[in-house]
């Protein structure tokens, strides 16, 4: 048991009482389940075979890859082809939230082939004045109501918006406490990913981070787009590739080569960055899947719409008794057993801290939840779109 699930959770934020003596005294964290390669595993994983199938194409049918045609799709996007996948993985060493796999039918979509940019982004706050959750204030009347009565209120020094930040200490004693590595820093927010003195300058085309689920779903609705579901992420991460553990193949780095933007060496302090990155990468600096789509394993988590629930596969596979799930779009609200009070949503595909020491999330059935209402260093987004009637 992580120390800070009994902690006090409050608007996707959690404070936490840094000394039992003193329980007035919080330090900030974003609750866990966060994304942050950390729960699940603490452990190496070997990760074996997964499965997954052809856009268009039923399970085994062929092996050989398909790449969709991006015939009049719109500008940035692709288009993917609906079908019939296995979801999820069977794999024992895959955590646990990722069973069980089932058949999951989709309708055609387009996805965007990158992360959503800096520069995308600036687009839209330039045009429409959008102003992120992490540049708001802090409404403690608002949140006031989802801690439990007669909870002090903290500071008001402590009350600033804000974002997750990865800030490991020097000596990390374990992997069991996150607060380690992890620090809510007030001022961090999209245009200051690390807070206060950093900044987006040059990096228009690195992934935006610091979005909240609200932000990307702004952003979505503005460029007349929305959030893939879960299921359509995972359908389009995989590429086409079936029965491999990784979105490329069934190793993590075929011929030593790197595919992905993930986390090297010891975690959380001793990044080698073999792959070339210490932290995010600009969109495309890796090869795409075999959709054309690039980073969807690694570099940044990316919101979905799903609800998350731990279970989600297992109440799919359920409801559609045995047969196809179609069109799935997650639970109807969000449960997370290690932290009930609060909404979250799944996110997908790993980060630049994903390790394979540590959590091996950068699979396309791996599955996270983040706090509706927090961003993170690590996380943005990307954006669907449905076909017009007829297409
Ligand atoms: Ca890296
Ligand atoms: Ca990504």
């Amino acid at each position: 048991m992580i120390p800070y699930l009994a902690s006090i959770k409050i608007f996707g934020i959690t404070f936490i009482s840094m000394s039992m003596k003193n329980p007035i005294v919080y330090i900030v964290i974003v609750l866990f389940s966060l994304s942050s390669c950390n729960t699940q595993s603490k452990q190496k994983m070997e990760i074996g075979k997964e499965t997954g199938t052809l856009a268009g194409i039923t399970d085994n049918s062929m092996k050989n890859l398909v790449v969709p045609s991006s015939r009049n799709a719109p500008e940035g996007m692709v288009h993917i082809p609906g079908g019939i996948f296995t979801m999820g993985s069977q794999d024992p060493n895959a955590h646990q939230t990722e069973g069980p796999a089932y058949s999951v039918q989709l309708s055609s979509f387009y996805i965007d082939v990158t992360e959503v940019t800096n520069a995308e982004f600036e687009k839209f706050v330039k045009e429409t004045g959008y102003k992120t959750v992490a540049e708001r204030p802090v409404d403690w009347e608002e949140i006031k109501s989802q801690v439990p009565p007669g909870t002090p209120k903290p500071a008001d020094s402590v009350l600033q918006p804000g974002g997750l930040i990865f800030d490991p200490i020097p000596n990390v004693a374990n992997l069991n406490d996150i607060s380690q590595w992890w620090a809510w820093k007030i001022g961090a927010d999209w245009r200051h990913p690390h807070g206060p003195g950093s900044d987006i300058k040059g990096k228009g085309n690195y992934p935006v981070v610091q979005i909240a689920f609200e932000d990307a779903e702004a952003y979505a609705k503005w460029a007349g787009k929305r959030l893939p579901t879960e299921a359509e992420w995972e359908y389009a991460s995989r590429g086409g590739q079936v029965n491999h553990a990784f979105a490329w193949g069934d190793e993590l780095t075929p011929q030593g080569k790197y595919l992905a933007n993930f986390f090297q060496g010891t975690f959380p302090t001793g990044n080698s960055s073999a792959d070339g990155f210490i932290g995010s990468a600009p969109v495309e600096s890796y090869p795409p899947n075999g959709y054309g789509l690039y980073d969807m394993i690694g570099n940044v988590w990316e919101w979905t719409s799903d609800w998350y629930r731990p279970d989600s596969n297992a109440r799919n596979k359920l409801a559609a008794n045995g047969g196809l799930c179609i069109n799935p779009t997650g639970p109807k609200q969000s449960y997370d057993p290690n932290d009930p009070n609060v909404p979250k949503r799944v996110i997908k595909g790993g980060s630049f801290l994903c390790s394979e020491q540590y959590c091996s999330n950068y699979r396309p059935s791996a599955r996270m939840a983040s706090a509706y209402d927090s961003g993170q260093e690590h996380l943005g987004f990307r954006c669907v779109k449905d076909l017009d009637v007829g297409q």
